[in-house]
C-alpha cells in the first residue's frame, strides 16, 4: 500500500458537510490550524509537501509558501481567492484552483433573500411577531417599499452578478449595470460611471471580486447618490463597502437602507448596523446550502486529486 499524500489543511472545513473526514480519508494530513506556532509547525512538517488545501476566508499568504519549498499546488473551498497571494503562488510556479460556478446561484438567492427582507422589511416583521407585539388587525411595522417593477443595478456583471441580473427580469424589473469594461454579450444597460448608476437605481447589488482593487469602491458619493430612498445590498465582501461611510449614510438618512451578508472585519459587525432596523445582517452564507457546499467541497477535493494525479488542477484561478 502506498503512504498517503501528505497535504497542508489551513482551517477547519466546519461549514463544509463532510470535508474535513473525506481529506482525511484520502490524504495525510496536516491540520495547520491546530498548531499553537504555524512557522515552526510549518519548519518541521513542511519538507516534501507539495499541496495546500485552504479557503477564502483562511487564503494562504507568500511566507507560508516560502515555508513549503516542494509546494506545487493551493487548492481553495471558494471562488473568492483575494487572500491567496496568487502573484507570488505564479512566481514560485504554484498553481492555485478555487470553485467557480458551483455557487453561483445559491449566492444570488441570497441576494435576492437579502434585497426583499430589506424592502419588505421581513427581519423586522418576523422580530415583532415573535415578540408578541402583534396586538392590532390595521398598523403593525411601518410600510415598506414595492420590489416589483423597480430599477436594479448591478456593480459587477460577473457569474453572480448575472444571477443576480436575470432574476430581476422575473421581477420586472429594469436592469443596469457598472462594470470596468462594457460587455457586449448582454442586454442589460451599461452605466461606465458607477455614481450614475447609483444615482439611477432603487437597488444596487454589489457582485465584485474582493481585494485591494475594489477596496472602498462603494464610496460615500455612491451611496448619497443611492440616496435616502436606496438600498444597498452586499453579497460581495465587506471591505468593496466604505462600512464607516455606510453606517453615517444610514444615520443621517441619506441612504434608505442596507442588506449584508459580508462586512469589512468580519464576524465584527458595527453596532449601529446590527441594531437598526435600517439594515439586514446576515453571518457570511452566500454558499450556506447543504448542497452548494457539497458541490464546492467535491470541487475542491478534484482539484486535489487532479493534482496528484495528472501535475494539473482542474478549475485554475
Ligand atoms: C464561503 C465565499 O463562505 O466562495 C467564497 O468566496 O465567500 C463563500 O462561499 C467562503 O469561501 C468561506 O471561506
Amino acid at each position: 500500500m502506498t503512504a498517503k499524500p501528505r497535504v497542508i489543511q489551513v482551517g477547519n472545513y466546519a461549514g463544509s458537510p463532510s470535508a474535513n473526514e473525506r481529506l482525511a480519508e484520502s490524504y495525510d494530513i496536516f491540520p495547520l490550524w491546530k498548531a499553537d506556532d504555524r512557522a515552526a509547525a510549518l519548519k518541521a512538517s513542511g519538507a516534501g509537501v507539495e499541496a495546500l488545501v485552504t479557503s477564502a476566508t483562511y487564503g494562504c499568504d507568500a511566507a507560508t509558501m516560502d515555508a513549503l519549498p516542494d509546494l506545487k499546488a493551493i487548492c481553495s473551498w471558494g471562488v473568492g481567492y483575494e487572500t491567496i497571494d496568487v502573484e507570488a503562488a505564479k512566481k514560485r510556479g504554484i498553481q492555485v484552483s478555487n470553485t467557480p460556478d458551483v455557487l453561483t446561484d445559491c449566492v444570488a438567492d441570497l441576494a435576492w433573500g437579502l434585497l426583499i427582507a430589506q424592502a419588505r422589511r421581513i427581519g423586522e416583521g418576523e422580530r415583532f411577531v415573535r415578540a408578541g407585539r402583534w396586538g392590532q388587525v390595521h398598523g403593525s411595522i411601518p410600510l415598506g417599499s414595492r420590489v416589483s417593477g423597480k430599477k436594479l443595478g448591478v456593480v459587477g456583471l460577473g457569474r453572480i452578478g448575472e444571477a443576480i441580473a436575470r432574476r430581476g427580469l422575473g421581477f420586472d424589473m429594469d436592469v443596469r449595470y457598472h462594470n470596468r469594461r462594457e460587455r457586449k454579450d448582454v442586454d442589460y444597460g451599461y452605466e461606465a460611471s458607477l455614481e450614475s448608476l447609483a444615482k439611477w437605481a432603487d437597488f444596487l447589488v454589489v457582485a465584485t471580486v474582493g481585494g485591494p482593487e475594489t477596496r472602498g469602491l462603494i464610496s460615500k458619493a455612491v451611496l448619497e447618490a443611492l440616496g435616502p430612498e436606496g438600498v444597498i445590498i452586499n453579497i460581495a465582501r465587506g471591505p468593496v463597502i466604505d462600512e464607516t461611510a455606510l453606517v453615517e449614510a444610514l444615520q443621517n438618512g441619506k441612504l434608505g437602507g442596507a442588506a449584508l451578508d459580508v462586512f469589512e472585519a468580519e464576524p465584527k459587525v458595527p453596532a449601529f448596523l446590527r441594531e437598526t432596523d435600517k439594515a439586514v445582517v446576515l453571518p457570511h452564507i452566500g454558499s450556506a446550502t447543504r448542497e452548494t457546499r457539497l458541490d464546492m467541497e467535491n470541487l475542491m477535493l478534484d482539484n486535489l486529486k487532479a493534482y496528484f494525479d495528472t501535475g494539473k488542477v482542474v478549475t485554475p484561478v
